[in-house]
């Protein structure tokens, strides 16, 4: 039996295309700035993001932390959402690699206003940690794939520039919200001063995530991408598929889209399911009574469809199903008829 991968867009395996392009890919030693095929991405990238350079990193964690690293300077403070995955998901890197401590925002459904955040930034006072940057996430991971209104957060970004704040996007699924949206990802990045994208999610890839900003912050976070460990020699083969995600797997992600709603709305027929609207390739849901989401996803997976718990401790109720270039309709009609028969509704 096949098994139905739905934990995260991150599982997705190279197509036989994309094996191809890896395989041809021309490759040299990228620390030493030879390496063709990455130096493509990277203007690729850049161009799409409408920034003037742009950084190969192997994980949008590291594209992240590189990102806060570059902005701030021990001893500040970084604004970010309750519920974001810079703040909850990346081990306190903030506090390792860069010295600085979260100031955290409660947001609706992960969006925060930008009045929240004029009154978070600290006034200049002796005894308190300076405000040095201001974070953003869309699509908004934790909020179930939503992506941040585009007016509200020109708000945020007019309000941190105009206190001499940089912005940056965790824009791990940008190209979700660009295709949602029918807006181009350079429209919807404009103004912050950096965006970190991943390769590996939605688009398929193997690995890999870029880092996009001005020339200086990128000449910047290439040092601090090598102090982290994160230079790579011969990563063109990695660049290549890279390449290969952004000319062919964007449009397609429409029919994650699709099928993440085919997904919400088979779900919602289950009697004793909340299911939360999808607004790109992401359905979380919560069970109401019965079975927790960590015992559902266990017996889930003994009849071959893989579902991720997604409530940290605090919601164990709440299951993310994720859909991808691995899944297909009859996949999501499968899953939604097996959860069906698990909770035991009888066929409609
Ligand atoms: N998200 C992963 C897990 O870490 C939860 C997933 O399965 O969704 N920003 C956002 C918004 C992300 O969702 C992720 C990964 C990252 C950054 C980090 O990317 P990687 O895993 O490449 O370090």
């Amino acid at each position: 039996m096949d098994v139905i991968d739905l934990r995260s867009d991150t599982v997705t395996v190279p197509t036989a295309e994309m094996r191809q392009a890896m395989a041809q890919a021309a490759v040299g030693d990228d620390v030493f700035g030879e390496d063709p095929t990455t130096r493509r991405l990277e203007e690729v990238a850049a161009e799409l993001m409408g920034t003037e350079g742009s950084l190969f990193v192997p994980s949008g964690t590291m594209g992240n932390q590189i990102a806060i690293a570059c902005h701030t300077r021990p001893g500040q403070e970084v604004i970010v959402e309750a519920t974001s995955h810079i703040y909850n998901v990346e081990m306190a890197t903030m506090a390792r690699f860069s010295g600085v401590q979260p100031r955290v925002l409660v947001g609706e459904r992960g969006v925060f206003a930008a009045d929240q955040v004029a009154a978070a930034i600290h006034p200049d006072l002796y005894y308190l940690a300076p405000t040095g940057l201001v974070c953003l996430e869309n699509t908004h991971n934790a909020a179930g794939g939503r992506i941040w209104p585009i007016e509200g957060a020109r708000e945020v970004i007019a309000v941190a520039h105009a206190r001499g704040l940089p912005v940056h996007l965790d824009g791990a699924r940008i190209f979700n919200a660009a295709v949602a949206t029918g807006l181009p990802v350079r429209e919807l990045v404009r103004g912050v001063d950096s965006v970190m994208f991943c390769l590996s999610k939605g688009l398929g890839c193997p690995v890999g995530s870029l880092l996009c900003g001005s020339g200086p912050f990128i000449a910047e976070a290439r040092r601090v991408r090598k102090a982290m460990g994160g230079g790579m020699r011969q990563v063109g083969i990695l660049a290549a598929a890279g390449l290969y995600a952004l000319e062919h797997h964007v449009d397609r992600l429409a029919d994650d889209h699709a099928h993440a709603r085919l997904l919400a709305d088979g779900l919602s027929t289950i009697p004793g399911l909340s299911v939360w609207p999808p607004e790109t390739n992401i359905v979380v849901f919560e069970i109401q009574t019965g079975p927790t989401a960590q015992e559902l996803c266990l017996r889930l997976r003994e009849r071959g469809v893989l579902a991720a718990p997604a409530g940290a401790g605090t919601h164990p109720r709440r299951i993310r199903m994720v859909t991808h270039l691995g899944i297909t309709r009859d996949d999501v009609l499968r899953t939604v008829d097996l959860l069906r028969r698990e909770l035991g509704t009888p066929r409609m």
